[in-house]
């Protein structure tokens, strides 16, 4: 596969340092790999930070911070403009490195730098309007309202199936905020991270400003430094449940903030009145896109009783057609898994539903490599099947029959996590109670739309397990503010709140 190298436009070694602080790069910890998991052949070689080195860049962002929050915040909003413009230039590249490192297929690769551009867009647009309310003061001739301010050092771990995007989500709103940053990205993708950490120091050093953006490549300790760190007042984490509980336990421990995006456990309804062909789509692409590895992967189809045949069949066939293999072909609609670890998760949740009498109706095997390659998996289940229960991080989708929409919802909202949710139906009354506060108990609910593919324009993240984390649109930001409730007398007296009197003669 000779066309699987690394963009020359990127300006990229095999070994590069991964710490980044202050605009220079240095590290001196363990070699972290970045593996093509379409060819198993090593990419690159990041040099990953040592204790010193994150305290190092944990410093450098503290001591920009003190610069950067005294910048107006359509000042800031300029610098960010200014790395969107730099995205766009390197869509081609930095998405060609996103699908060769992480294996999501091209369009997906570029689609994660559209995310980045958009998101840029968007906090340019807020770097304007961020603002607080006005509230009507009980005392007369007193003005009452609420400010927001700059929060600190940030901390953004990210995962490996969107290396570069959600980065952007936390990262460019924060600058807007007159935050910065300390970003730890995945130890599988870190090439990524260090290609995103080159583009910002070409766009802010030479305007004068560096520590803005740091990277702090590293594995699970770094991870855990950065967590328990009291200069850094949040803590934006993404990945499994798991971390998650231990990101947030040690952050709450020192009484900081975290902002948590984790699993999903996704589910479709599709009920009898469904426009069978738009669901068909809308599932294929949210159950085999990113090979099955977005936090947003349809992971069940809750299907009502007389269509749930004809679905069944037409997925069963789609997933049997599916295009498996090389990411950067254009044919290619599912690339491989992130690496061989997971590869051992999925055949382990096939076996697992097989044992427990499900019904493997299409793929279920593993590729004989090079590469993590395994076949897009479509497994009857039963409502009780326990494996259903949880997140595998595959290609694996599982189909429950259902009576009706009451049962659908109730399964649907039966699991840990609560990230994303879909109904296919043409009855408003169906939708309508689906979006309910009885209905899906999801951070997303949509309509005749799949579970993935959000916008960056709403708020992203879910309940329960998902961490009740906001990210990305809407007033998301405020995650990374302060906010101050200031009241002003412009009168000549002192009257007291709630009536109480303290005469002193
Ligand atoms: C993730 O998988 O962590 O909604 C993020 C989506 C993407 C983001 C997924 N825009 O599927």
């Amino acid at each position: 596969m000779n066309h699987h190298t690394i963009p020359a436009e990127l300006e990229l070694k095999p070994l590069e340092p991964g710490v980044c602080s202050n605009g220079e790069w240095a590290a001196q910890g363990e070699e972290l790999l970045s593996t093509d998991p379409t060819t198993s052949k090593e990419l690159a070689r990041v040099v990953g930070a040592t204790p010193e080195d994150t305290l190092r860049v944990i410093q450098g962002a503290q001591s920009a911070f003190e610069s950067w929050k005294k910048l107006p915040a359509p000042r800031r909003g300029e610098y960010v403009r200014l790395i969107g413009e730099e995205l766009r230039r390197y869509k081609k590249p930095l998405g060609k490195l996103v699908s060769l490192e992480c294996g999501k297929i091209l369009s997906e690769g570029e689609g994660e730098v559209q995310e980045m551009i958009d998101i840029a867009d968007f906090a340019v647009g807020l770097s304007r309007t961020i603002g607080g309310a006005t509230l009507p003061s009980e005392r007369p001739e007193h003005r009452m309202f609420e400010q927001w301010h700059p929060l600190g050092p940030v901390g953004v771990i990210t995962a490996f199936n969107f290396p570069v995007a959600v980065w952007s989500w936390n990262a460019l709103v924060a600058a807007i905020c007159g935050d910065t940053v300390i970003w730890k990205p995945s130890e599988k993708t870190p090439l990524s991270a260090v290609a995103v950490q080159k583009i910002c120091n070409k766009v802010l050093e030479p305007e004068g400003f560096s520590g803005v953006f740091n990277l702090c490549a590293g594995g699970r300790e770094t991870g855990e430094q950065i967590a328990v760190d009291e200069r850094l007042p949040l803590i934006s984490a993404t990945g499994s449940c798991r971390m998650g509980r231990e990101v947030g336990t040690a952050v709450a421990a020192r009484m900081g903030r975290s902002l948590l995006e984790l699993g999903g456990n996704n589910a479709v309804i599709v009920l009898d009145d469904a426009d069978l062909d738009l669901a068909l789509r809308a599932v294929l692409f949210g159950s085999l896109g990113t090979a099955g590895q977005r936090c947003t992967t349809t992971r069940r189809v809750l299907a009502q009783k007389n269509v749930f045949g004809e679905l069944s069949r037409k997925l069963a066939d789609a997933y049997g057609s599916a295009v498996v293999g090389d990411p950067l072909d254009p044919q290619t609609l599912v690339g491989p898994l992130i690496d061989e670890e997971a590869v051992g998760t999925f055949l382990r949740a096939v076996a697992t539903a097989r044992d427990s009498g499900a019904e493997i109706l299409s793929g279920g095997k593993a590729g004989e490599g090079p590469g993590s390659f395994v076949e897009p998996t479509l497994i009857r289940a039963e409502r009780g099947t326990e494996i259903v229960q949880e997140e595998t991080f595959a290609p694996i989708l599982y189909l429950i029959e259902v009576d009706g929409l009451d049962e659908a919802i109730s399964i649907q909202n039966s699991v840990s996590q609560g990230l994303s949710s879909a109904i296919f139906t043409d009855s408003l009354r169906s939708a309508e109670r689906f979006l309910c506060a009885t209905g899906s108990d999801c951070g997303i609910a949509n309509v005749n739309i799949g579970t993935s593919g959000a916008e960056i324009g709403g708020a992203f993240g879910g309940e329960k397990e998902t961490g009740g984390g906001r990210e990305a649109g809407s007033d998301s930001w405020k995650a990374y503010m302060r906010r101050q409730t200031c009241t002003i007398n412009y009168g000549t007296e002192l009257p007291l709140a709630q009536g109480v009197r303290f005469d002193i003669d």
